[in-house]
């Protein structure tokens, strides 16, 4: 008998065009592993990027780029069911229920709310922020998930996601799976190149700290070989006294799959300058076909809808059986047939 497949959930917001290296190495990287291994389900999370403002034109772009990104880093919609957000709004319907099971002071002590909220000030904070992780947590929990690939960033998410799925299952019986975060070691956080202190990101990070895969790659490299290191001389792996040195050999060794140890060993006797630049010509060698793939299916917009499409349905059965066993169980009366 066939085993079955232990299932997997994440989602990436469209909201910046192309996506960052972070986004790649942290999460992205490891939903292409997976699909092999798991039943696997991927969203453009669009309803998330509109708790911040945006245009509406540049959102519809940004979600065909964003599918056609994670298509070029080798998602198969054979493999998997890739999929946007909006076209599911069975979300958006159990994301109301969970809202009704998470505590004020429990959303509040989200720290990327916090962090956000702070940056944007109570004006620009919307309720929508707030909720954030209690959409998420739907999103996840709506696919009953066992994993979810996420990068660090993610891990307090994902407990409160944990969190308010078993308040359901207590207060109305065993409905939803408690995912666990799936979240490699090596490649967790990837930092700003220019602030190894703060992750990279785009809100937070510099033009020059962050690096965007659909940039141009020569502009990459540039700004890999003008990294902020330390002013010591050793290759050598340390977070605390080379945070920038120790970001550049995590990327590295990443991007090629060779450890750190190994890394460390080849560069023995060597410069920062020459690990800089190897790394700007590791980076242009993994971008450039990704780069040729992604634009293959944004001047084809008409197969990238169908794909999505597709994903849309599959995901949709899994979805509606889900939620409609929830609002049964809350207790809303069934429409009657008309
Ligand atoms: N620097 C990072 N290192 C490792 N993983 C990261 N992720 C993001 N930044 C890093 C992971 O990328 C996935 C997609 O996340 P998202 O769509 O929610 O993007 P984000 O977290 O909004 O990306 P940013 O750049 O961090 O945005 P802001 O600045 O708005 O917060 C997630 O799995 C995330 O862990």
């Amino acid at each position: 008998m066939a085993t079955q497949r232990l299932r997997v959930l994440s989602g990436i917001q469209p909201t910046a065009g192309s996506f960052h290296l972070g986004n790649y190495l942290g999460a992205v990287r490891q939903w292409v592993a997976l699909q092999e291994t798991h039943d696997a389900f991927y969203a453009v999370v669009d309803l998330h990027a509109i708790t911040i403002p945006q245009d509406p034109e540049e959102l519809r772009a940004s979600t065909r780029l964003a599918a056609a990104q994670l298509l070029g880093t080798g998602l198969d919609p054979t493999r998997c069911t890739l999929f946007v957000q909006s076209h599911v709004p069975e979300h958006a319907q159990l994301a109301w229920v969970m809202n009704c099971l998470t505590g004020f002071g429990e959303a509040a002590r989200m720290t990327q709310f916090k962090d956000k909220s702070a940056k944007q000030g109570t004006e620009g904070t919307t309720v929508g922020l707030f909720t954030y992780p209690v959409l998420q947590a739907a999103d996840i929990l709506i696919y009953n998930a066992h994993r979810v690939p996420v990068g660090e960033d993610q891990r307090q998410h994902i407990e409160l996601t944990r969190d308010v799925g078993e308040r359901f299952n207590a207060r109305y019986g065993p409905t939803f799976t408690l995912p666990e975060p799936y979240i490699l070691k090596e490649a967790a956080k990837i930092y700003d190149l220019q602030d190894p202190a703060i992750k990279m990101s785009k809100s937070a990070s510099s033009p020059k700290g962050i690096v965007w895969l659909m940039d141009e790659p020569a502009k990459s490299a540039k700004k890999f070989r003008s990294a902020v290191t330390d002013t010591g001389t050793e290759i050598r792996f340390d977070r605390e006294t080379k945070p920038g040195l120790s970001n550049l050999l995590t990327i590295y060794s990443a991007l090629t799959g060779i450890s750190v140890a190994e890394l460390e060993e080849k560069f023995t006797g060597q410069l920062y300058g020459p690990l800089k630049t190897e790394l700007a010509e590791v980076f242009t060698h993994w971008v450039a076909p990704f780069r040729a793939r992604t634009q293959e299916y944004l001047d084809d917009p008409a197969e990238l809808d169908r794909i999505l499409a597709e994903g849309a349905e599959k995901a949709r059965a899994h979805a509606a059986a889900t939620l409609a066993d929830a609002y049964e169980k809350v207790g809303f009366l069934p429409a009657a047939q008309a």
